[in-house]
């Protein structure tokens, strides 16, 4: 081959490492890509293409260089030339209020302090040697002075640059940050775990640390892992700027990915705001953080502070409560729910987790509490997480008393005596006795009247109840057959409400078809479903007619559904209850059939975030029967961010990708001027 090939070869490859690093960059660190993943692919495909044949040409910042390298049978240890300080902790304002006393005095300042607030990431610390911007070492902290060489895993995180963009960076430039799991990843990662019949981890953090501490980084790579920067080591030459957020800022524009929630606040008024802001978003973030950190922006005065033994003075972690608590397993009970799957559920001795007393968690199925190896009498952790259902994380085995039993399902509904089957699926266990069974009876009428479906506004949950085991209803049916004195001679219900209730059921008595369907408890017929199906078929009977080939004609609706929704039909009993429910007076407007006028957002993508008046899922649903497509994720496809109060980074990306933004009042003015039902 002549030189001038050789030469063309060579700025070829550079340019394809520069052009893959600059895509790595948009889609790893500003999560916001320019070009599609197919792109993408020729690229580096091109890349290890030129590579192949020109071995000469591969360097070891290459975008294909990430993964090579043979295992290793032990982690060297390295000595950190600045030493990583661990964080001091508050438990609450104030122990803020302190700390902020403690800076002012010692800078002998009155006014506000400037801080720079940020979330408390749950993940590993972590430190990066850039030298001439290449990636040299990754370390773990260790005890803060020694740590190890995790250089080969780390290089197989995305989101990790092997080589620094710009070329105004330090010689020697030592990032410090965290390495974390995504929840979405982890969920992913433990769901593909069990289905070869792992155990999976018990938590993001965990699973962080087993796939930064794998010698095979060949393992570690096919772990979702990402980091975020917050401090500095080495630096050679001067400060980055005159402050930490302005610091940050730098590592950003250098390809280092730092967290979109870092801002500056002022004073302690500024970081209990921050703090409140935060705790209430934790849930809607995809990451566990544990509480969030402040620390003093300005470089200089963090250098009059200095620190104390291991810890900066000018820094404090404002932790969140402890999301889970350690307490006994005193029974497990099982509960049978609408379409009779038998669900064990923990009894625990009373526990505060997060400022709320848990007494319940789920067990999710007998394969669930085998695989945790769970055992009446353990000692077990609790995990509760905003409002999901409290679980339990895991037994403590070292505090297992001698006589904890080892817990087996019935083999007959322990509501009705019927025989328990087991699905297809081999986990779900489900009472045979359909609506003979009292506790499925009692579910389907709850399902019915709850606000998604009929709306049957004063017929909770707890009435329901009563009405079932007083044998005054045995189907939805039955409750419009309800008259006041019956109802009015109940416990905790005197004539208005009755009056109330018997209005409210004349009420909805006027609903729509895709409500009815959903009501109805279909096994798998959720609301997106109930209104593809209506919109679809525009009948009722229609739908009753439909085969199985029919019914999957319909987008949402696959084999599965498509048999549980002829085999509903198919029983004598149900038609029965539907035919006594329209004689009783519930009826609907004809449905438009979807067309082009009728989905006036058809092709139009929506993002919500922030607090909204609403539920998301009625949002959701009303965007949808319109055509629209509602995604979790802002991107330069995005068309519009509904965004709600106290809205975040979602936000914040919206307003940086020149998105239209829209507030709850210009949704509704879309939704009425799109036609709302
Ligand atoms: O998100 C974190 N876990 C986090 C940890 C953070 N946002 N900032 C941190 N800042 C520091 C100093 C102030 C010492 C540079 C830290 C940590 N340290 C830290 N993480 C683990 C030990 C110390």
């Amino acid at each position: 081959m002549s030189d001038r090939d050789d030469d063309k070869a060579q700025a070829r490859a550079a340019w394809l490492r520069d052009e893959i690093n600059r895509h790595n960059y948009h889609y790893y660190v500003l999560d916001d890509p320019i070009i599609p993943d197919s792109e993408y692919d020729r690229l580096l495909h091109e890349l290890q293409t030129l590579e192949a044949e020109h071995p000469e040409l591969i360097t070891p910042d290459s975008p294909t260089q990430r993964v090579g390298a043979s295992p290793l049978e032990a982690f060297e240890e390295v000595r950190h030339r600045v030493p990583m300080l661990s964080l001091e902790n508050a438990f609450s304002d104030e122990e803020v209020v302190d700390f902020d006393r403690r800076v002012r005095e010692r800078l002998e300042v009155e006014q506000e302090i400037v801080y720079a607030a940020e979330p408390k990431m749950d993940g590993l610390a972590i430190s990066l040697r850039y030298v001439k911007g290449l990636l040299v070492q990754a370390a773990t902290r260790g005890d803060g002075t020694r740590g190890e060489d995790v250089t080969q895993n780390v290089r197989t995180i995305q989101s990790v640059p092997l080589r620094l963009l710009a070329d105004d960076w330090p010689e020697i430039l030592e990032v410090r940050g965290e390495i974390y799991m995504p929840r979405s990843g982890f969920e992913r990662l433990n769901l593909q775990a069990r289905k070869r019949g792992e155990k999976g981890f018990a938590n993001p953090r965990n699973a962080a640390a087993g796939s930064l501490r794998q010698l095979d980084h060949r393992v570690t790579a096919r772990r979702p892992l990402a980091m975020f920067c917050y401090g500095f080591g080495e630096l050679s030459g001067v400060d980055l700027a005159p402050s930490y957020s302005e610091s940050i800022h730098r590592l950003s524009r250098w390809g280092l990915r730092v967290s979109p929630e870092l801002k500056t606040v002022n004073g302690v008024d500024g970081c209990f705001d921050y703090h409140r802001r935060l705790a209430g978003r934790r849930e809607n973030l995809d990451y566990d953080i544990d509480g969030v950190v402040f620390k003093v922006d300005s470089l200089e005065q963090q250098r009059v502070l200095g620190f104390v033994s291991r810890a900066p003075r000018w820094a404090v972690a404002r932790k969140f409560p402890a999301q889970e608590e350690m307490t006994r397993l005193l029974a497990i009970d099982v509960q049978v729910g609408r379409t009779g799957a038998l669900t064990p559920v923990a009894r625990l001795e009373p526990v505060t987790v997060a400022g709320v007393t848990v007494t319940n968690a789920t067990l999710h199925n007998a394969e669930e509490i085998q695989r945790k190896d769970i055992r009446i009498g353990d000692w077990v952790i609790v995990r509760r997480a905003g409002d999901v259902i409290p679980q339990v994380v895991r037994v403590v085995p070292e505090r297992r008393p001698p006589d904890a039993r080892v817990f087996r399902m019935p083999d007959k509904c322990p509501v009705c005596g019927s025989e328990v089957i087991k699905d297809a699926d081999g986990v779900v266990l489900r009472c045979s006795g359909g609506l003979y069974c009292p506790a499925q009876r009692r579910e389907a009428i709850k399902h019915f009247a709850s606000r998604r479906a009929m709306d049957i506004e004063g017929l909770g949950n707890k009435l329901v109840e009563q009405l079932v085991e007083q044998q005054l209803v045995s189907s939805p049916a039955d409750i419009y057959q309800l008259d006041r004195e019956t109802l009015a001679g109940l416990e905790r219900m005197g004539e208005k409400s009755a009056r109330n209730l018997i209005q409210a059921l004349e009420r909805s008595k006027s609903t729509t078809l895709a409500r009815f369907l959903f009501a109805l408890g279909i096994r798998e017929v959720g609301e997106a479903t109930a209104h593809a199906l209506a919109a679809h078929f525009g009948s009722l009977e229609a739908i009753r007619q439909a085969d199985v080939e029919a019914l999957q004609a319909v987008s949402d609706v696959g084999p599965v559904v498509a048999e549980h929704l002829v085999t509903f039909f198919r029983q004598p009993h149900n038609l029965e209850v539907i035919e006594k429910l329209l004689a009783a007076g519930i009826h609907w407007p004809a449905v438009e059939r979807p067309t082009a006028e009728r989905q006036p957002l058809k092709g139009k993508s929506f993002v919500l975030t922030g607090t909204l008046s609403r539920p998301r899922s009625q949002i959701k649903e009303a965007l949808q029967v319109l055509g629209a497509k509602v995604t979790g994720s802002v991107s330069s496809k995005t068309d519009y961010v509904v965004a709600g109060s106290d809205a975040g980074s979602k936000l914040e990306k919206a307003e940086r990708l020149g998105l239209e933004i829209l507030g709850e009042a210009g949704l509704d003015r879309l939704l009425g001027t799109a036609g709302e039902r």
